[in-house]
């Protein structure tokens, strides 16, 4: 099979990638106090795409200070109409320049260009054209109280769904009436500096939102600055309690997304074969960078042999390679870091004697990649079966009875997300109810609307994103 390195050029055609970006902040792009610039590279190729400004703790305090005046002089101002109208527009421009945006996401990140066209962008563009509408709308949302806005929100994302989960962070808070600084993922930093340009040409007012690129320092920068009101973090667990901790006895709100080690509970009176893509898509899906993803799939012992031959053939379809390639199935991983974690937690698997399973394929030499990865006669004290791999790497376990399969589903740290399939309605429903996690599909997998709240229980975090929920954190209800 050969492998494409370079994009393919119709998709070159459709992108403009600045050599140097600089800090977003007042509405102006603003060089970095240090002088210093980070590499963004892509991990399919290792190619570097740009230089993105590095922003340290002078450069988080303008943006803050600019926000601040934004907020004070204009944004808090506006009415509910005219904030709305400005998110609608975004929205609109996002859906033009959809293409663009997906390709940048997927040479940044290494995503499948058929997921960043066929959900990240289309998702992105549907958050903001979603909260335009409660931005008039907050009296109706909260009926006799009287909610405001907190005013500045310090908004630190992660690499996984770049845009998405600026997408997720800017629209509740700016329909809410309060203006933020982002900080995008070090790895991941383009698509949300285009959306800069968005918002320029959106007419945004000058410090609404303002986005400083930079490593983890820059982020703790961000969250520890005293004029701070919110804080919304999504990214690890260890970073979360960190912040956590550094947050605790100040005035600033948070709200947590952190990881996840979510459940699939396949019974065997399940459809196997529709259950057999919600378990590809639960864990393959963007290389099972998703906190969400379905890592630990339960069977019910009845149904095992089946379930796993279908699974196993199913595997040998997916097209590992060049995400920029609309065949593709399974991406690059994100950078070399991840990929050490990944391998790390697979050899542990091994060395824990469980049996792996890998689709045959052949990896391209240069850039990061894994081979979408099965582990049987995986026992509940594994590392495979505890840790969050990030990565496409499933653990299968059985279980006899619907009470066994809840025990195991509910036996983590995390409480993010579950599957159930099942041909039971009332058996689906009794499962839901008993697992404790922040969203159960049944009968399907990774299904996002921006009306639904999505967040976690336990150390998956607190607070809710998307639905009428998701205004709550960015509000004072009185
Ligand atoms: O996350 P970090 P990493 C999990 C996943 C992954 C692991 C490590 O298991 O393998 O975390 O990923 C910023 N104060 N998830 O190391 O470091 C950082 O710059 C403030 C699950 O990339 O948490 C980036 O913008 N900010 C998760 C963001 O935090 C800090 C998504 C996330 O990076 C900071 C990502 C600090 N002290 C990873 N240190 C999910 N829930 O989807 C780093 N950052």
């Amino acid at each position: 099979k050969a492998w494409t390195y370079a994009p393919a050029p119709e998709a070159a055609d459709h992108v403009r990638i600045d050599p140097r970006y600089e800090l977003f902040i007042g509405g102006k792009w603003v060089a970095p106090s240090s002088g210093k610039y980070f590499d963004t590279v892509s991990p399919s190729t290792e190619q570097k795409l740009a230089e993105v400004a590095e922003g340290n703790e002078r450069d988080v305090d303008l943006a803050v200070k600019a926000a601040r005046v934004a907020y004070e002089k204009y944004w808090s101002k506006l009415s509910g109409i005219e904030r709305g109208k400005y998110i609608y527009r975004i929205a609109r421009v996002i859906q033009e320049k959809a293409r663009e945006l997906a390709i940048v996401e997927t040479m940044d990140g290494g995503k499948p260009i058929k997921e960043s066209r066929d959900v990240d962008l289309p998702l992105v563009a549907a958050h903001f054209f979603y909260y335009a509408g409660w931005a008039d709308k907050l009296a109706y949302a909260f009926p006799g109280r009287s909610p405001r806005p907190l005013g500045v929100a310090g908004q630190v994302i992660p690499w996984n769904f770049p845009l998405l989960m600026a997408a997720w962070k800017l629209a509740p808070a700016l329909a809410a009436g309060n203006t933020c600084v982002l900080k995008p993922a070090e790895t991941t930093p383009l698509t949300a500096l285009l959306l800069a340009k968005i918002l320029e040409e959106c007419d945004l007012p000058p410090g609404v939102v303002n986005i400083v690129t930079g490593a983890g320092a820059t982020g703790a920068a961000l969250v520890a600055h005293p004029d701070v009101d919110k804080v919304a973090f999504t990214g690890s667990t260890d970073v979360g309690k960190r912040i956590q901790k550094a947050l605790s006895g100040t005035k600033k709100k948070l709200t947590l997304e952190l990881g996840g080690k979510a459940a699939n509970i396949v019974f065997a009176d399940a459809p196997l074969d529709q259950a057999v893509e919600g378990i590809i898509s639960g864990i393959f899906f963007n290389q099972g960078h998703v906190c969400c993803a379905g890592s630990r799939l339960l069977v019910e012992e009845g149904a095992f042999e089946p379930l796993l031959r279908r699974l196993r053939d199913r595997m040998q379809t997916l097209r590992v390679g060049d995400p920029l390639d609309k065949n593709t199935d399974v991406g690059a991983i994100n950078s070399k870091m991840q990929l050490d974690k990944i391998r790390e937690l697979v050899d542990a698997g091994e060395r824990e004697g469980a049996t792996r399973f890998s689709t045959p394929c052949e990896l391209p030499a240069r850039g990061y990649w894994f081979a979408p990865t099965l582990f049987t006669g995986v026992s509940q004290s594994h590392r495979i079966a505890r840790e969050e791999i990030f990565g496409p790497v499933l653990a299968v376990m059985t279980f006899r009875t619907p009470d066994e399969a809840v025990e195991k589903a509910n036996n983590t740290m995390y409480g993010l997300s579950a599957g159930v399939w099942t041909d039971k309605g009332s058996k689906s429903f009794w499962v839901s109810q008993k697992l404790r996690a922040g969203v159960v599909w049944a009968n399907t997998y990774n299904k996002f609307d921006p009306s639904s709240p999505f967040g976690g229980y336990k150390e998956s975090g607190f607070g809710r994103e998307g639905g009428r929920q998701g205004l709550l954190p960015y509000l004072e209800v009185d």
